[in-house]
């Protein structure tokens, strides 16, 4: 496993915390949300009621595996004719996290190609463990992780099947709505950076969380970011926790409360942190000082309509052909050629 390990995590907490806390409005990057800690309450967050997104997609998975690695294989074939492939293929996933979805697709395409090559990508060697083991439940899987930061540092995409030079055509996934998390400009140049790794015959399937509809009211999407049981406000709030331990700040997590806003003019949910009382804040020997009422913006999920999908994909290379909904129209799963 490559094991390549960033220079310094404290270092790159520290800049980005001085940095945003500075700013006006206050600021902190959702990166930071994900320590051991942070990672374990976002797999809490995935089995809430309230949060649909991850129960959504896995359903798409369940129910279209099949559908999916068809229209990757032989675009346009039809839904009811015997499905073979003479193709070999890979799949690579960017964030792969704990890759609980991907299983169901993973399982589908072992039927197709018992030694399939699986490229899971992610910061977090640990989220790549977890990766690693269940594929280890999938018999004849190959299994290559990269610890990598897909926004910020270099990745590769294998192109050679499993043991062999045959030339593989890799189909991307980059799934949870992972992409919401950035503003349009940056999203735009994460798919052109992996359109650039990929070559004609390859395919991304994108997995987006969509915007309010007649179906989909913006109460149930602002539910799933302020649940009942408190475990959203605990992850949002684990971020001071966070910068308490590692640059040894001095938050009192009594003093901040969890928000979240729906932003209609920008389609998204913004979490923030809200200060209740004025106070001063140390980090690192500097006074950060805040305001009653004071928010740190802590994160965007950006919530997409099909026409913003397909917009952004083409824009960066893509051409998408086929998008699997489930019945409420909540979540997407977009496939998308290289030509
Ligand atoms: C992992 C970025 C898809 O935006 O829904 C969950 C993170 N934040 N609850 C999302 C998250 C608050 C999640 N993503």
């Amino acid at each position: 496993m490559t094991t390549a390990t960033p220079l310094s995590v404290n270092e790159a907490v520290l800049n980005e915390a001085l940095a945003g806390l500075t700013a006006a409005p206050k600021t902190l990057s959702p990166w930071l949300f994900y320590d051991q800690r942070g990672s374990d309450l976002f797999e809490q967050i995935t089995d809430l009621p309230e949060y649909y997104l991850t129960r959504t997609e896995r359903a798409l998975f369940a129910t279209h595996a099949d559908d999916i690695l068809r229209e990757f294989l032989t675009p346009g074939a039809p839904a009811t004719q015997t499905f073979t492939t003479h193709d070999t293929f890979t799949i690579a996933e960017l964030g792969a996290g704990s890759a609980s979805k991907t299983g169901l697709l993973l399982q589908a395409a072992t039927r197709l190609q018992p030694d399939l090559l699986y490229q899971p990508l992610d910061v977090s060697a640990s989220a790549l463990e977890a990766a690693e083991s269940l594929a280890a439940n999938i018999p004849g899987l190959q299994v290559q992780p990269q610890v990598a930061n897909y926004v910020t540092e270099p990745y590769t995409l294998q192109h050679l099947a499993t043991g062999s030079n045959t030339r593989a055509r890799v189909l991307a996934l980059y799934i949870g709505s992972s992409i919401g998390n950035f503003a349009p400009e940056e999203a735009h140049a994460i798919l052109r950076r992996l359109r650039a790794h990929l070559q004609p015959g390859d395919a991304l399937l994108l997995g987006a969380d969509l915007a309010p509809s007649s179906h989909k009211p913006v109460a149930t999407i602002l539910a799933a970011y302020d649940d009942a049981a408190g475990v959203t406000a605990d992850f949002n709030l684990n971020v001071l926790r966070r910068l308490n331990r590692d640059l040894d700040a001095d938050f009192n997590l009594d003093a901040f409360t969890h928000r979240a806003r729906w932003n209609g003019n920008e389609s998204r949910i913004e979490m923030h942190l809200e200060s209740l009382i004025p106070q001063v804040v140390h980090i690192a020997g500097q006074r950060i000082p805040f305001a009653q009422f004071e928010t740190i913006h802590t994160e965007n999920s950006h919530k997409f309509t099909d026409e913003a999908l397909n917009s952004l994909l083409t824009r960066s290379g893509f051409t998408p052909t086929r998008t699997f909904h489930d019945p409420t129209r909540s979540f997407a799963l977009t496939l998308a050629h290289t030509l």
